[in-house]
């Protein structure tokens, strides 16, 4: 896609439902109204559905739903995540391309995303459905000057950039579980998956994995799952455009990652607490064996982990397990 093409798109979402003139886009441009319909017409066969009224110009009605470098870029105003973007059209696990990629020198932002997964990754082993053409896969390599035991910071930094990109595409606010699941009235509609490689004494990258249910149906969930299970289009009804909620997740990121590196984690920590779903509430927490404890949701400390207050008052912390808000 050419950079006017880029520039046509920008101004078209930028007017929203309402209609943008030729004129308007001509001026923008510096091209002749001429030049703005030949644009348009090459717009169109690329599968976008412009409508043209001649009173009154042009509007997206829809966008084709393919996830490309060129769509994604489009939208993107990141100052590190993105500065390289790599799309597949199916892998086995974006997180492991990542991986391969940094090892090799990859630098900081640079982000795998794929339209399917083979092995899309869990935590602990566990498997990620990845169905082809509907949802947003993807990972970010990371290189932040920060300890290893910090390093957990960073999946709430990526829940509250989900949270946030589906919040300003759908209106809806999404409720963040501890430590790493994005629900929708319960239900769970991402999953973020960080690995990382480390010395003692510092970090060499964290990749952040992020899986987002957009487009997927019903009958693609696999029937086995351990939580109930969502997605954007279950939820609305309406199917969205999945570069379009990349590049909004990816912006949210960047913010998020830039103000991190300046202030530290405060400003996340009150963000995701703000967004968890167990404020004021009183939470069970179980190893997955007998052990099970329980008491009221306390917030999260610095290194991530879950505070619990007991009916004794000591405040016990949670690195992991299973947690039921009562
Ligand atoms: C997670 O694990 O939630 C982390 C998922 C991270 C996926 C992304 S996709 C891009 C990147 N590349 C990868 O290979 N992985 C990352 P966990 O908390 O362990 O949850 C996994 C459990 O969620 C499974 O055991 C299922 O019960 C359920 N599950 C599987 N696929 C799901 C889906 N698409 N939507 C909702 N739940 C699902």
């Amino acid at each position: 896609m050419s950079d006017m093409q880029t520039t046509i798109l920008r101004l078209l979402r930028a007017t929203k439902d309402a209609f943008i003139s030729g004129e308007q886009i001509s001026h923008e441009l510096n091209i002749s109204r001429t030049a703005v319909w030949k644009q348009i017409s090459r717009l169109r066969q690329a599968g976008y559905d412009i409508r043209a009224i001649s009173s009154r110009g042009y509007r997206l009605v829809t966008s084709p739903d393919t996830l490309s470098p060129t769509l994604i870029s489009a939208e993107l105003s990141t100052t590190t995540i993105g500065s390289t973007l790599v799309v597949n059209d199916e892998t086995i696990s974006t997180n492991s391309d990542a991986m391969r990629l940094a090892e090799q020198g990859a630098a900081e932002g640079t982000t795998v995303c794929a339209d399917s997964q083979q092995g899309g990754k869990g935590r602990l082993g566990r498997v990620w459905a990845s169905p082809p053409r509907v949802n947003l896969y993807c990972s970010i390599i990371l290189r932040p000057q920060i300890m290893p035991y910090q390093a957990p910071q960073l999946t709430f930094l990526s829940a509250v950039a989900v949270a946030q990109a589906i919040e300003i595409t759908t209106g809806i606010s999404p409720e963040i579980k501890w430590p790493n699941d994005v629900l929708i009235k319960g239900r769970k509609i991402a999953g973020l998956l960080n690995e990382m490689s480390a010395e003692t004494d510092g970090i060499n990258f964290v990749i952040l994995g992020i899986g987002i249910n957009l487009n997927m149906t019903r009958e693609q969930f696999p029937p086995d799952l351990r939580t109930p299970a969502t997605s954007l289009l279950l939820e609305t009804g309406e199917p969205v455009v999945r570069s379009h909620v990349a590049a909004v997740m990816l912006n949210q990121l960047d913010h998020l990652y830039n103000q991190f590196l300046r202030l530290g984690f405060e400003p996340v920590r009150a963000e995701w607490q703000a967004r968890c779903n167990a404020n004021g509430r009183r939470v069970e927490v179980s190893d997955g064996g007998q052990e099970r404890i329980s008491g009221l949701f306390a917030g999260i400390d610095d290194n991530g982990a879950m505070l619990v207050e007991l009916d004794n008052g000591k405040i016990e912390r949670i690195y992991s397990g299973d947690v039921r808000v009562l």
